[in-house]
C-alpha cells in the first residue's frame, strides 16, 4: 500500500514527468535567480538546451559554499510576498544556509513526508510522537505536517524532556516515534532508569534520520525497543526530511521520491558520474521547488543508487543508507578512515555499548587518535580482554589501531538530548 499512485508509476512515465519538470526548473532558475543565470551563461547553456534528463550533466553544480556566498536569500526565485516559510540549517562554521518555501512547496513537502511515513509502516489513524526539534531545523515541522497529511495524529513534543516523552508515549499509546537514532537509544536508557522495560513501550516504529546510523546501531535500536527502525533522509537545501525513505516491506535502501528530486551519484573528487551501482557523492536536483529551485546540489553524502525492482512494488530508485559524508573522511598519519568504518567494527563486538567518541590531537607533527568506548551494562569480563579484542578487530578489518583506547563504564560518554550527535572531535587545528 502506497500513499500516492506515482510511487508505483512505470519508469518510462516517471522519466517523462521528470523531463518536463526539469525543463521547468531550469527555466525558473534562469529567469529568476541571477546566480543561476550567470552560472548557466558561464557554462554556455540555455534553458532550451535541456531537452531530456540526460542533458542534466550540462548543468553546473551547486555547492554548500554557493549557499553561504548567496546568504541570506540570493538563491531565492520568488518575491518575499510569495515566501510562506523560512528554515535554516546551522553549519558548524559560518553562516547558516537559509531556505524558503512557497505554499506549493510546503504542500509538496507534506506530501513527500506522508509518503515516507506510509512507506515506513505508519498508517492513517496512527499516533506519531514527533521528537525532532521544532524551529529553524526542518525536522520538527517537516515531520509534523507530513503526519497530518497522512491522516495520522501528531504529538508535537519536539526534542528533549525525555522522561516526559516516555510518560506521554505510554499514556497516549503512541504507535510511532520520530527522532534521531542517537536519541532513540537515549530514550531507551531513560525509560530503563525510570523502571520501564523499553520493549514494552507502545511504539512499534521509529522513523529515524538527520544523522548517520550504521547497521549495528540500527540493530541495537530495534532490539532494545522492540521496534522497526526506519531510515528517513533529507536535507534543508533540498526540502528537509522526506527526500527519501525506507519501505518497511524490504527495509533495504531508501526510495527517493523521484518525481520531486532527481538523483545522481558522482565521484566526490572529480564530480564525474560514477558507474551504476558504485558508491559516490549524492547530487540532487529539485524538480518542483518554486521558492528555492536547486540545480545539481552536491550533498556531500555518500551512497549508491539501486534501480532493481523492490518487493514493496514502488518503482522509485533506492539509495543506500548514508553512513558517511565525503567531508567526514579522517586522515590520520596518512591513513584514510571514515568514522562509520570504526563504528561498524566496534559495535559488532559483544560487551560494547553504542556510545563512543573519537578525539584527534597533534603531538609535535604526529597525529594521535584517542578512541573512547563505553562498555555495555551486561559486560562482566575482563577489560583487558575486551581491549585486546577491539584492537585486533580494528587491525584486521581496517589495518588501523588508535594510539589510545579507553574503556569507560556504562553512561560514561555524554548523551545528546537535543540536536545531532557529535562523535568526532578534531583538536588538530
Ligand atoms: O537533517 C533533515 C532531516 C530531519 C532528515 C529529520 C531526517 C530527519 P539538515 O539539518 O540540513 O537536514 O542536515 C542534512 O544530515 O546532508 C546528511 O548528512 C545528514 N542526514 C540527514 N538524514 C540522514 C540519514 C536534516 N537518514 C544532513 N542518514 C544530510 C544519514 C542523514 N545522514
Amino acid at each position: 500500500m502506497v500513499h500516492a499512485h506515482v510511487e508505483t508509476e512505470g519508469r518510462t512515465e516517471l522519466r517523462e514527468i521528470q523531463e518536463k519538470r526539469l525543463r521547468e526548473t531550469v527555466e525558473r532558475a534562469y529567469e529568476n535567480v541571477p546566480f543561476y543565470r550567470e552560472r548557466l551563461e558561464e557554462a554556455g547553456v540555455e534553458p532550451g538546451d535541456i531537452e531530456s534528463i540526460d542533458d542534466i550533466t550540462k548543468l553546473p553544480m551547486t555547492t554548500k559554499e554557493d549557499f553561504r556566498d548567496e546568504y541570506p536569500d540570493g538563491l531565492f526565485a520568488v518575491d518575499d510576498e510569495e515566501v510562506s516559510r523560512i528554515h535554516a540549517s546551522s553549519g558548524t562554521t559560518g553562516k547558516p544556509k537559509i531556505v524558503s518555501y512557497t505554499d506549493d512547496d510546503l504542500s509538496v513537502w507534506s506530501e513527500v513526508v506522508a509518503r515516507s511515513l506510509k512507506a515506513g509502516g505508519v498508517n492513517p489513524g496512527d499516533t506519531v510522537q514527533n521528537a525532532y526539534g521544532y524551529g529553524l531545523f526542518t525536522g520538527g515541522l517537516g515531520l509534523h505536517y507530513g503526519v497530518e497529511e497522512l491522516g495520522a495524529t501528531v504529538i508535537p513534543i519536539g526534542g528533549g524532556g525525555t522522561q516526559r516523552q516516555v510518560e506521554l508515549m505510554t499514556d497516549l499509546e503512541s504507535d510511532a516515534l520520530s527522532c534521531t537514532p542517537s536519541y532513540a537509544l537515549y530514550l531507551a536508557e531513560t525509560a530503563e532508569e525510570m523502571g520501564y522495560d523499553p520493549k514494552e513501550l507502545p511504539i512499534s516504529t521509529i522513523i529515524f534520520g538527520a544523522e548517520p546510523c550504521t547497521e549495528p546501531m540500527r540493530e541495537e535500536i530495534e532490539e532494545r525497543l522492540d521496534v522497526n527502525g526506519i531510515d528517513i533522509y533529507g536535507l534543508s537545501e533540498i526540502i528537509g526530511p522526506g527526500v527519501s525513505n525506507e519501505c518497511h516491506e524490504a527495509q533495504d535502501g531508501l526510495h527517493i521520491w523521484e518525481d520531486h528530486f532527481y538523483p545522481e551519484v558522482v565521484d566526490p573528487r572529480t564530480g564525474e558520474p560514477v558507474d551504476e551501482g558504485e558508491e559516490g557523492e549524492l547530487v540532487l536536483t529539485t524538480l518542483t521547488k518554486e521558492a528555492l529551485p536547486v540545480l545539481r546540489y552536491r550533498t556531500g553524502d555518500l551512497t549508491t543508487l539501486n534501480y532493481d525492482e523492490c518487493e514493496c512494488g514502488r518503482t522509485m530508485v533506492r539509495m543506500d543508507n548514508v553512513t558517511g559524508r565525503a567531508d567526514d573522511l579522517l586522515i590520520v598519519r596518512g591513513v584514510n578512515l571514515y568514522p562509520s568504518e570504526i563504528e561498524h567494527v566496534v559495535l559488532d563486538i559483544d560487551g560494547v555499548a553504542p556510545h563512543y567518541r573519537i578525539d584527534l590531537h597533534k603531538e609535535g607533527t604526529l597525529d594521535v587518535m584517542e578512541l573512547t568506548i563505553e562498555k555495555d551494562e551486561a559486560f562482566d569480563s575482563d577489560d583487558e580482554d575486551l581491549r585486546k579484542e577491539i584492537m585486533t578487530r580494528l587491525e584486521n578489518v581496517l589495518q588501523f589501531t588508535p594510539d589510545d583506547l579507553e574503556l569507560v563504564e556504562p553512561g560514561g560518554i555524554a548523551r545528546t538530548e537535543v540536536g545531532k550527535v557529535q562523535r568526532v572531535y578534531d583538536h588538530r587545528e
